[in-house]
């Protein structure tokens, strides 16, 4: 795996963050020391969506990156043909995800689709993933999208939404930033390449509170709802559209 050393030295102007070519070369090194239990989260959310799949339906990657996600469903549903459409609007991303099917025996279950996921139509969905995708977005398109997946959704189908977040309490939200720095020092990133991050974040990543995010999913119609895993600044929540029974 290729170490990220994207903000490794100073730069006399640090550009806004995008998911380039470079960023694409040591992205599993950089999320998996950025983002805290990703592994982890990864594959319970395979697993997740193994459960809750419906034959006959689509599963929806949304922002799938270079397809962590996809290839450990391939693993978890290895018995069960799926079809899932995995979408990005990073073409490096999608060459990547592309490059890792080939030759894969799941190629066929797994559709790339570059594009924006305010713009792809969704439909006919048992299982729909947006990991760490919607704090991509402006704050004013993330109603809509949410909306359009409840309604995408078949009867018992989920949604599984996983963003950082912000507390609305500046004393634990200060406390949250600083063990999240921590957890960063510790995976050996340097306080430069720390803050240049954080810099090239700034307008780019937007998180929202977990409250904000249970009550848009809420107010979309997911009344069954569960706040899956969270560790300081980081939240995974579970939506399942109502089918009549538990
Ligand atoms: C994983 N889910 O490894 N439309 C499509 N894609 C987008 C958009 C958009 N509007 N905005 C951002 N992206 C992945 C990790 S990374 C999170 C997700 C991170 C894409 C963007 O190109 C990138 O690939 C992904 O969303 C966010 O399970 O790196 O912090």
């Amino acid at each position: 795996m290729k170490q990220d050393k994207v903000f490794a030295e100073k730069k006399g102007q640090v550009e806004p963050f995008a998911f380039n070519e470079q960023v694409v070369r040591v992205f599993d090194d950089m999320i998996g020391r950025s983002v805290p239990l990703y592994r982890e989260n990864i594959r319970r959310q395979a697993q997740l969506a193994a459960r809750y799949y419906q034959p006959g339906s689509h599963i929806y990657d949304l922002g799938c990156s270079n397809g962590n996600l996809g290839l450990c469903l391939c693993q978890e549903l290895a018995a069960v043909p799926f079809d899932m459409i995995a979408v990005d609007n990073s073409a490096p991303m999608l060459d990547a995800y592309r490059n890792r099917l080939q030759d894969h025996a799941r190629q066929q279950d797994v559709q790339l689709l570059l594009g924006d996921v305010r713009e792809i139509p969704l439909a006919n969905a048992s299982v729909i993933i947006v990991n760490l995708t919607l704090q991509f977005l402006p704050l004013a398109d993330r109603t809509a999208l949410i909306g359009r997946i409840y309604e995408a959704l078949r009867p018992g189908g989920i949604l599984l939404l996983t963003e950082k977040v912000v507390h609305a309490d500046a004393a634990f939200d200060a406390m949250q930033q600083e063990f999240y720095y921590r957890f960063k020092k510790e995976n050996g990133y340097s306080q430069l390449e720390i803050s240049q991050k954080r810099e090239a974040l700034e307008n780019v990543l937007i998180p929202e509170t977990l409250e904000d995010h249970v009550q848009r999913l809420r107010a979309a119609g997911f009344v069954r709802l569960d706040v899956w895993l969270k560790w300081f600044n980081f939240a995974s929540l579970i939506g399942q559209k109502e089918d009549g029974h538990a």
